[in-house]
């Protein structure tokens, strides 16, 4: 068999589905084989019904869609479609919290209450509220306030990203006309401008897009910000992860999705019910996650997670799943068909989705308790189903410590400076310890091996003595494959990285810190750009200056897409692993990997090969390290693609941030 996992319960599973032909993403993704070049390079429009209208990417006719549309008109239009949609998915969550929290205070969702005041408090302080005020009616005013930001009509700035993004940064994008005032309206706005007849110039099509996912990154920091409130911030917490989690003896429930307010329910009601699932089973109720909902409840209340995204249909595979509730995001509708080989109830929650051969338990935050007492009600009558000789499950799993929200990172670092922990941080980067800090995010695609991109950049950076820092499916990557233990500290950390993690153990009494640390979901990148931001705060520089990378190795998802756009926009150089839809447009690709950097200091840089990725990513942060002066005497030098550890300093290239972004 090809090699299609870095994941070993992945491949059991694969080799298993193989020799019972049992279909899978896998063997889809083959059959999709050769997939549309047109659509892959971007090339193929469809936004109206003259359409599809492809443009040669070799100069040939046809050189424009039947309305003139050119190859910059499409990629470009294509490109924004999809960092709105992505945005939309992760602010329609962020806006769904917000709703929550205000029927909270409203007494219109009882099962629901405000279990971190601290951030309460913190919050509506950063956004400018008077923060005294008695919690019900600070909680209400600060709702009121997320949801403004997805309905303002004046021309007044969406306040969360106003208040967490470091101040030059904000005037800097507030004065390039890419800050939303509304995030509804900067996603509509997209699609309002790429509708045919509409822009055709890519350049503010682009603009449009980065407006779009800063609207993104606005929703995102509403939802991780508001879900800490309501379920608390995340601690160190030890669990287990991979498919090995899934019990035999158990009545398994897998929660799946993103949007944690019925799954931290669904944890809670199961736990109140094990006694009377241990009637029924001998070791009662085992919830396990499955993508990030999963993340959500792993780094919350330490429940074990079964699955990144590749391997969601897996975990049915076991045979031994009576439950699979869905929320919103990356569930494939091949759940539904893998259900029915086995006994599983498929459970979607939310109205926007259903999918055929679903049971429908319609989740309504004001009674969330009693949706979570049904769907636990039917795994547990479900058990008797099951098919015992289809169970099959690997028995592969691996300790993980998560937990790590910024402000539990600060509670680590406050034992070396109580005023100032992030301080810690960049005292240790600036003397070399770190070299700096990776963030891994996204996806797991088809096209490439599963966790095999993220796992092996990851070795490459520790080695070198980088932070790791994850989320969404890359974190599910690490927590699978044991880099998120204290084991993996010694067989993958460079000196500098060792010595940094134990010394940090140490003075908060712990064993031991895992190699690669767990900050939460894909909402929770906000985690990694407030980390960010508070490190060039403390170097009194901006973002695209500090030595902060970004990996999207296996980017699926459209959501990643809106991401990475935020990210590149706020100053950080972000890794690509996939193709993107671009490439049809030499002056799009020139945009995104070049012009981006003259205009924001963040960039993307494209590469397929993870080797390679890891070498052009530690260039990078050389390089910036040494921008900043902060290897002035190690004699270094930058050759325009490699930093140079020979001579004396010389500045061939500089990554000079400046607006020197000129009309095409
Ligand atoms: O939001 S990393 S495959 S599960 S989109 Fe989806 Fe991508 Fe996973 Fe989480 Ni994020
Ligand atoms: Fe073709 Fe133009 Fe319609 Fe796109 S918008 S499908 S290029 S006619």
């Amino acid at each position: 068999m090809i090699k299609k996992s870095e994941d070993k319960a992945s491949e059991y599973m694969l080799e298993k589905a193989e020799k019972e032909c049992i279909d899978n993403a896998w063997i889809r993704f083959e059959e999709q084989q050769p997939q549309c070049s047109y659509g892959e390079l971007g090339l193929c429009c469809r936004i109206c019904v003259q359409g599809p209208c492809n443009v040669n990417p070799f100069g040939d006719s046809p050189k424009k869609g039947v309305c003139g549309a050119t190859d910059y008109t499409i990629v470009a239009r294509n490109l924004v479609r999809m960092i709105a949609s992505g945005s939309a998915c992760h602010s329609d969550h962020g806006r769904h919290i917000a709703l929550t929290l205000l029927a909270m205070t409203e007494g219109r969702a009882k099962d629901y209450k405000i279990k971190d005041e601290k951030k309460l408090r913190y919050i509506a302080k950063r956004i400018g509220l008077n923060a005294e005020k008695p919690i019900l009616e600070l909680a209400r005013e600060v709702s009121l306030k997320a949801l403004e930001d997805f309905s303002r009509q004046t021309d007044e700035y969406c306040i969360w990203a106003s208040s967490f993004l470091t101040k030059r940064r904000v005037e800097f994008l507030q004065s390039h006309s890419v800050f939303p005032t509304n995030i509804d309206r900067s996603i509509a706005e997209v699609f309002h401008r790429t509708a045919m007849g509409n822009d055709a110039d890519p350049v503010p099509i682009i603009f449009g897009g980065i407006k779009s996912a800063i609207g993104d990154y606005n929703g995102m920091h509403i939802a991780t910000d508001l879900t800490d409130v309501l379920f608390g911030t995340p601690k160190l917490t030890k669990a287990t992860a991979n498919l090995g989690v899934i019990k035999k003896d158990a009545i398994n429930i897998a929660i799946h999705g993103h949007n944690p307010l019925l799954s931290e329910v669904v944890v809670d009601v199961a736990e109140e019910m094990q006694e009377e699932a241990k009637k029924i089973a001998k070791e009662g109720i085992n919830v396990v996650g499955v993508c990030c909902t999963g993340n959500e409840v792993l780094m919350r209340k330490g429940v074990s997670l079964a699955a990144n995204s590749a391997s969601q249909e897996l975990v049915l595979m076991t045979g031994a799943i009576e439950v699979m509730v869905v929320d919103v995001q990356c569930i494939v509708p091949s759940c539904s068909n893998l259900c029915q080989c086995y006994h599983t109830k498929l459970i979607s929650t939310m109205p926007t989705v259903r999918i055929p051969g679903d049971t429908h338990i319609e989740f309504h935050e004001e009674n969330a308790k009693e949706s979570a007492r049904e769907i636990v009600k039917i795994a547990i009558n479900n058990f008797k189903n099951r098919n015992q000789s289809l169970i099959d499950i690997p028995d592969i799993k691996n300790t993980t410590i998560v937990g790590f929200s910024l402000e539990q990172i600060k509670e680590l670092f406050s034992k070396f400076n109580k005023d100032s922990p992030i301080q810690y941080l960049v005292d240790n980067l600036k003397n070399g310890t770190l070299k700096g800090v990776c963030l891994f995010a996204g996806c797991n695609d088809q096209k490439v091996i599963q966790d095999y991109g993220h796992i092996t950049i990851a070795k490459e950076m520790a080695r070198n003595n980088v932070l790791l820092i994850s989320t969404g499916c890359a974190a599910g990557a690490f927590a699978k494959n044991g880099l998120m233990s204290i084991e993996a500290v010694e067989k993958y950390a460079g000196d500098g990285l060792k010595k940094f993690l134990k010394e940090v153990a140490n003075a908060n009494n712990l064993e031991g810190l895992p190699l690669a640390w767990h900050l939460g979901s894909c909402v929770d990148n906000t985690r990694a750009m407030d980390l960010a931001t508070e490190i060039a705060e403390h170097l009194n520089v901006d973002v695209h200056q500090i030595p902060y990378v970004a990996t999207a190795a296996e980017d699926m998802h459209e959501k990643a897409v809106a991401i990475g756009t935020w990210c590149v926009a706020l100053g950080l150089p972000v890794h690509v692993g996939t193709v993107p839809f671009i490439f049809g447009s030499p002056l799009i690709t020139e945009i995104a990997e070049k012009t981006a950097k003259d205009v924001y200091g963040g960039y993307f840089i494209f590469e397929k090969n993870p080797e390679k990725a890891s070498e052009k990513l530690l260039n990078i942060l050389e390089y910036r390290r040494w921008k900043l002066g902060l290897d002035e005497d190690s004699g270094a030098y930058w050759t325009g693609t490699k930093y140079e550890k020979i001579g004396e300093i010389k500045l061939i290239e500089g990554e000079v941030v400046k607006s020197s972004f000129t009309y095409p």
